[in-house]
């Protein structure tokens, strides 16, 4: 595990499907395939690696699904063998199913690095650049028990679709590091398909099947911004603590605002900029380092203004 540097300044690109950079031979040609269009998450992923490839006379494209969707995702990739890009940065949308059309990409030659999410075949790709997921949903978990500050009650964790690897792995650690704290007892982990209205829906059944619900974890973005929509509607806002991941411009207004208690920051422009070091070394012949862990950080509203530079970015 090796911890990564600050985070890295963003360029002056636009964000959706771009071009950036110099023009350069084929073999300079990068493209990024992250796991869906228009997410601060992704965007701030996509201002690192184009910032990194500017600097390093690289062409960064980048083209993303509607939706965090393998069959929307798979005929991207599968285009880009027409025109083969020398690296292919990718955030698979599930960890089994994208594993034919990337590997397709890689017996044409195009190296392969994941960022963000990994396929469960660790053979695909040269190098994978990822938060350290499960240390993540730990983090959540001390971050909500020192919330509930010793009090008793039930706790819902919210994952997006099977076959995500980062969230899985967030929901796992969440409740294996819950179980260390005797209060508070975890009422299952509820799939959401990444959809807010759903996370929305989970959220007041399981208020009316748990009186004592006393904590929410939303194990990323659309889940965290469902959950607190889910606690508004049931006149439940900053008595249900609600720890989310990610820290979007909404998400930060929303811990401003108390609709939640604590997010967990990552720090996507470092993998994004770690994403296209590797694929470069990769092109280059020079070493590549398989797996490299993006450094992670819990934000409470106490001490949010201290740690701004760790909020997402709509735009580069
Ligand atoms: O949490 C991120 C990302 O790490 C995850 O793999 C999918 O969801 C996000 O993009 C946030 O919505």
């Amino acid at each position: 595990v090796v911890a990564l540097g600050a985070l890295s300044a963003c360029g002056s690109g636009q964000v959706g499907q771009t071009d950036s950079g110099n023009s350069g031979t084929a073999s300079k040609n990068l493209t990024l395939v992250p796991g869906v269009q228009n997410e601060p998450f992704y965007i701030s992923m996509q201002c690192g690696a184009e910032a990194e490839a500017r600097a390093a006379g690289y062409q960064l494209q980048t083209q993303a699904p509607q939706k965090f969707e393998a069959t929307l995702q798979t005929p991207i990739v599968t285009a880009l063998g027409a025109n083969k890009p020398g690296g292919l940065l990718i955030a698979p949308t599930d960890d089994i199913a994208m594993a034919a059309p990337i590997s397709q990409l890689k017996q044409m030659g195009v190296k392969i690095i994941e960022v963000d999410t990994a396929l469960t075949d660790t053979t695909i790709a040269q190098s994978t650049i990822t938060s350290n997921n499960d240390e993540g949903g730990r983090l959540a978990a001390r971050t909500l028990a020192q919330l509930a500050g010793g009090k008793s009650g039930s706790v819902l964790v919210l994952d997006t679709k099977a076959g995500t690897s980062t969230t899985g792995a967030r929901a796992k650690g969440f409740v294996e590091e819950l179980a260390k704290t005797p209060n508070l007892k975890s009422i299952g982990i509820q799939f959401t398909d990444n959809e807010p209205e759903q996370a929305a829906a989970k959220v007041t059944a399981a208020l009316s099947a748990n009186k004592d619900l006393i904590g929410v974890f939303a194990t990323n973005l659309n889940t965290g911004e469902g959950a607190s929509t889910g606690l508004k509607n049931s006149g439940k806002t900053g008595k249900v603590n609600l720890v989310g991941f990610d820290a979007s411009p909404s998400e930060v207004n929303g811990l401003r605002s108390g609709d939640f208690q604590a997010l967990i920051a990552q720090d996507p422009a470092t993998i994004g900029k770690q994403g296209v070091r590797q694929a470069i070394a990769a092109i280059e012949g020079k070493p590549v380092t398989r797996n490299l862990d993006a450094p992670l950080i819990a934000i409470t509203k106490a001490d949010m203004d201290s740690k701004a530079q760790y909020f997402y970015k709509n735009q580069c």
